[in-house]
């Protein structure tokens, strides 16, 4: 039995990165403070900080990127150069609205883009664009306190009918708002919580804030989120009906510790709390159990009849999806598993799993799991995967006169991945339409703003202060994907 298969002629290849972790010029040409501009610089094991506002002396690795915003026609002919049909990033919405409350846009913003989609274009690369990744305009936060404001609706409508006007000839796959769901497990306050619900929602809780608090917070934001990406549903279809506008979601499988009933009902708990988000994006409503959730404790309170209407009416074209790893759950001990306590959801090791160096567990059967999950929850949804890697810190040598990476732990990883999506496709029936890696090119990590948690088949030579030549260097990885893409997924 062969383990590998040819996707159809028109599967999109590829690789994405976000604005924020790659462009640098973080205020050219008019741009505004967005909430990446004001992370510090962590680690593995060391949280970035969210400063209040950008302060003079502290390292901001976002403020530099990879410098693509000077470099991308040199990168994006190394991606042609692999055969790339498409490539993701995301508009910086403050390269547009730089404070985000403006009614006028920023021209010079609009011909960033306006230059950057017809350098795609040229190369023969379909633009997967994401509107709102993780770099919000932080005066958004500081003036009206981030997504609980229904304010913020409005400013992404505005933000969107522009953009949509502007490139609706360039760009036909559109995305709303990056892993919208990281931020719904505000149990466990911590640095991870108050991290992802930073670059969700611009939310940032005092130390005393209740477990109550940060959920209601987040459903609320959660709710104007998913309102605001229904509109740009309506939008794009009076705009371009051609444009497809679609979610996207970090789906990591979840497993339980073990099967025992409580185990198994945590595990259910668990992916409601987080699998609500796809579901009002790709049904159009709410869950039962979210119903009943929000009726018990008067979360999310702040809706209109409207709000339902463009839910409805706004349910995505496809479903866009991070995939990294998997997670096991387990029952809090001494606690039945609740949505009103999520609490009384934990999580737990998984002995069947290796993890990355930065301990992200590594599970390509995973993604063909999940893959089918999604199917059988939205069937015939198209799939388009947007994010899959290994982070990895490469080391370059010089070999023969040549500098060089062998990064052959990062080809396995990305074989076995791509083996689980051909096989979903060609064995489950799956209607995936694209894969594209992540970080095809390093750029500087969310998680902890590092160079060296690289994900690329092209080397940047920066560290972690931003310092260094910023050459680009060809990894072994880029001739293999490079044979990929050209046998249309049956040479890995
Ligand atoms: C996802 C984000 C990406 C990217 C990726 C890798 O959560 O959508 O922006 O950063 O994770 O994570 P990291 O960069 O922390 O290794």
């Amino acid at each position: 039995m062969t383990n590998s298969y040819k996707m159809n002629d028109n599967f999109l290849w590829g690789g994405a990165i976000a604005a924020h972790q790659a462009e640098g010029a973080w205020d050219k040409d008019g741009k505004g403070v967005s909430i990446a501009d004001v992370l510090t610089a962590g680690a593995h094991q060391k949280p970035r900080e969210i400063t209040d506002g950008v302060i003079e002396g502290l390292n901001y690795p976002n403020h530099h990127g990879i410098y693509f915003y000077d470099t991308y026609k040199e990168d994006l002919a190394l991606m042609k150069e692999m055969g790339f049909n498409s490539f993701r990033t995301s508009i910086a919405w403050t390269r547009i609205f730089p404070n985000g409350d403006e009614t006028v846009p920023n021209e010079a913003g609009l011909k960033f883009y306006d230059d950057l989609f017809d350098e795609m274009i040229k190369n023969g690369i379909e633009p997967v664009v994401t509107l709102h990744h993780f770099e919000m305009p932080y005066h958004l936060v500081s003036e009206y306190g981030g997504w609980t404001n229904r304010k913020l609706i409005d400013f992404f409508e505005h933000y969107v009918r522009v953009v949509f006007e502007r490139y609706k000839d360039k760009v036909k796959y559109w995305i709303t708002f990056n892993e919208i769901s990281n931020q719904a497990n505000q149990a466990e306050p911590s640095w991870v919580s108050d991290f992802l619900i930073w670059t969700n929602s611009g939310l940032k809780f005092s130390k005393d804030a209740t477990v109550e608090q940060r959920m209601e917070a987040m459903f609320q934001a959660g709710h104007n989120e998913l309102v605001a990406s229904a509109r740009a549903v309506i939008i794009a279809k009076e705009i371009n009906p051609e444009m497809k506008v679609g979610a996207m979601l970090n789906v990591a499988p979840m497993y339980p510790a073990t099967p025992s009933p409580a185990d198994m009902l945590a595990l259910q708990k668990a992916k409601q709390l987080r699998d609500w988000f796809s579901d009002v994006h790709v049904r159009g409503f709410y869950p039962n159990e979210l119903e009943k959730l929000f009726q018990r404790t008067g979360w999310h309170s702040d809706t209109t009849e409207q709000d339902f209407i463009d839910l409805k009416n706004g349910t995505v074209d496809y479903l866009s999806i991070s995939y990294y790893a998997s997670s096991t759950i387990k029952a809090t001990e001494g606690k039945k598993p609740s949505l009103d306590d999520p609490t009384s959801i934990s999580t737990a090791e998984n002995k069947f799993i290796k993890t990355s160096d930065w301990g992200w567990s590594i599970d390509p059967d995973g993604l063909r799991y999940t893959l089918n999950e999604l199917n059988d929850a939205y069937p015939n949804l198209p799939i388009m995967i947007v994010e899959n890697g290994l982070g990895a810190n490469d080391e370059l040598i010089e070999e023969n006169g040549e500098i060089t990476i062998h990064d052959d732990y990062r080809i396995d990883y990305l074989r076995s991945h791509i083996k689980a999506v051909e096989q979903a496709v060609a064995i489950d029936g799956i209607p995936v339409i694209g894969y594209l890696s992540w970080g095809p090119i390093d750029i500087v990590s969310a998680g902890t703003g590092e160079m060296k948690k690289r994900y690329g088949y092209i080397y940047v030579d920066l560290d972690d202060l931003g310092q260094g030549s910023n050459k680009r260097y060809k990894k072994d990885s880029f001739d293999w994907y490079k044979k990929v893409i050209a046998s249309n997924g049956e040479q890995l």
